[in-house]
């Protein structure tokens, strides 16, 4: 039996957490924020982090969680790419005494499918920017177009009803053209450059964007049709990521939403909490919101921002 030695377990060591994290994909710097501060509190924690990357399908989500769950993991982290089609896996969960956590986005199934989703208050993110808008034009006519998050999403369907909501009744303020770009520069810059030929650039006041990514990238079309963004077109966006600081202080883009990156920080303290004990979080944990507009000093918070992981 040389050679054969058996290691003593160490006494008193606690058996990590293994938890699986379902991420949508990296289609916004936003989102690759997240993944990297998901990684670090993880890190922190002792937790054994199973990381699956779907590129934005669900179905590629939907195999990771069966994964996680023949895997036995602990607990699953989901961020949802679209509201619909997860009863039945997050059943598949439940009846494995596996605990889910959502990010980000929120899914219309039955609450007992999941413990508690962390997300911001998506419709009100809207509403800040519709009402920065109204504010903005007092009274001038607004022909807006509106870049849509990806269709089907919470964001996308939050954030258009809450920027409706701020400007009904503001007849002056119209949207003339409503399109996806799905969260990504590329496509963002794809369908402005639609909205401006079909429009003509100045017929276009105001550009709102469910997102940054999107708004960066359409900055560099309307720059690209000799019009000067943040003046010709006054750009709202949301995430407040370290390009749109940027943006901001140079005079390209008018105002942003900040959105944080750790939602895997509360998400973490609940799970933890479960399992440790039974611990019921409450079944929205809600992250909070700040407008940035031109006034701020974007260039400092760009400085604290860019080495954050976006
Ligand atoms: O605004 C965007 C990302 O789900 C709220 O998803 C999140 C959104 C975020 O693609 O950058």
């Amino acid at each position: 039996l040389a050679g054969v030695v058996a290691l003593a377990p160490v006494a008193g060591f606690a058996a990590d957490l293994t938890i699986g994290f379902s991420q949508i994909g990296s289609e916004s710097g936003w989102r690759a924020a997240e993944t990297t501060v998901t990684k670090q509190q993880a890190e922190e924690r002792g937790i054994d982090l199973k990381f699956a990357d779907a590129q934005q399908k669900q179905e590629n989500q939907i195999k990771a969680i069966r994964s996680f769950i023949a895997q036995g993991v602990d607990g699953i982290l989901i961020a949802p790419v679209v509201a619909t089609g997860w009863d039945e896996v997050l059943e598949e969960a439940k009846d494995a005494d596996i605990p889910v956590v959502l990010l980000d986005r929120t899914v219309d199934a039955p609450e007992d499918l999941y413990l508690t989703a962390v997300t911001s208050d998506l419709v009100h993110e809207g509403n800040v920017a519709g009402q920065w808008l109204v504010d903005e034009v007092a009274g001038a006519d607004c022909r807006i177009v509106e870049l849509q998050g990806t269709t089907g999403s919470s964001p996308a369907i939050d954030r258009k009803t809450g920027f409706e909501q701020a400007i009904k009744g503001h007849d002056n303020l119209e949207i003339v053209r409503s399109q996806t770009g799905d969260f990504t520069r590329s496509q963002g810059k794809v369908v402005m450059e639609s909205f401006l030929k079909a429009e003509g650039g100045a017929n276009i006041c105001a550009l709102y964007a469910h997102n940054d990514d999107m708004a960066v990238g359409a900055i560099q079309a309307i720059k690209e049709a000799g019009l000067k963004p943040g003046t010709d077109i006054k750009i709202v966006s949301i995430d407040a990521v370290p390009d749109a600081h940027l943006a901001l202080a140079n005079g390209e883009m008018n105002a942003t939403i900040e959105l944080t990156p750790n939602m895997a920080g509360p998400a973490l303290d609940a799970m933890e909490a479960y399992l440790a004990d039974g611990t019921m979080p409450a079944k929205w944990i809600q992250t909070e919101s700040k407008l940035y507009t031109a006034k701020d000093d974007n260039q400092a918070v760009y400085e604290m921002k860019k080495d954050l992981g976006y």
